[in-house]
């Protein structure tokens, strides 16, 4: 067995980060898969008692401990492995800032607008789909400023900001109806010199369930 498992499935851009960081770093790990459109084992109360009480995924595995959210998934990772690791508090507190603005405010709502646009059964209404857009566009611009003039989110090196802010932004454009990095070109830089990472891969070569059954 790998030294780390990752309960997650292909189209999830929140267990992406967990992925991805986890392929990075060079861990042994390998993904155990959950049937999130076919069974919705997390909804299951197994699964809330056995695995996540909030009945959510990424959910990290290692020896005793069981993590869960993102943000603490690479928290922990970076500071166990040493890389991607904000230096000093000041690092450490810029880093949150952004994990948590981005968990809430860009692909807190990326992710809910492509489930409702492409998974969700009767898709998202119009007008939900108009105010998630609206916030979308605003955080991307967000983001796309703060990369004017640096590589990367905190400065000359990537870090577990940049893992957490990519979630959802190597998905297919035609998944969300909007190209991103073609109307943000700091994000397009940006998405380029993470892809050029040693250990990149894309989410549907990384965790397993794509494509999905018909
Ligand atoms: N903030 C959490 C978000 C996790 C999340 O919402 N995961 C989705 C899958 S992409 C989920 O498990 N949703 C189940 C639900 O909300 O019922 C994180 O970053 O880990």
């Amino acid at each position: 067995m790998a030294e780390y498992q990752l309960h997650c499935f292909a189209q999830s851009g929140n267990a992406y980060r967990a992925a991805l960081m986890l392929n990075l770093i060079g861990a042994d790990w390998q993904p155990l898969f959950v049937d999130f459109f076919g069974k919705g084992v997390q909804r299951s109360p197994e699964w809330r008692g056995d695995v996540n009480e909030m009945g959510e995924l990424p959910v990290l595995v290692h020896g005793n401990r069981k993590l869960t959210q993102s943000g603490v998934i690479l928290t922990y990772l970076s500071e166990h492995s040493g890389k991607f690791l904000p230096r000093g508090e000041d690092e450490r507190l810029e880093a949150l800032r952004w994990i948590i603005f981005d968990n809430q405010k860009v692909n807190g709502f990326l992710g809910p607008y492509r489930f409702l646009k492409n998974f969700a059964k009767p898709a998202g209404h119009p007008a939900v789909m108009e105010f998630l857009k609206g916030r979308i566009d605003n955080n991307l611009r967000i983001v796309d400023k703060r990369l004017a003039g640096r590589p990367y989110i905190l400065g000359e090196s990537p870090t577990i900001a940049d893992l957490s802010l990519v979630a959802y932004l190597y998905y297919p454009p035609d998944e969300f109806g909007f190209d991103i990095a073609g109307t943000h070109k700091n994000i397009a830089g940006w998405l380029m010199r993470i892809k050029a990472l040693p250990g990149w891969a894309h989410p549907y070569d990384l965790m397993p369930g794509h494509p999905l059954p018909k």
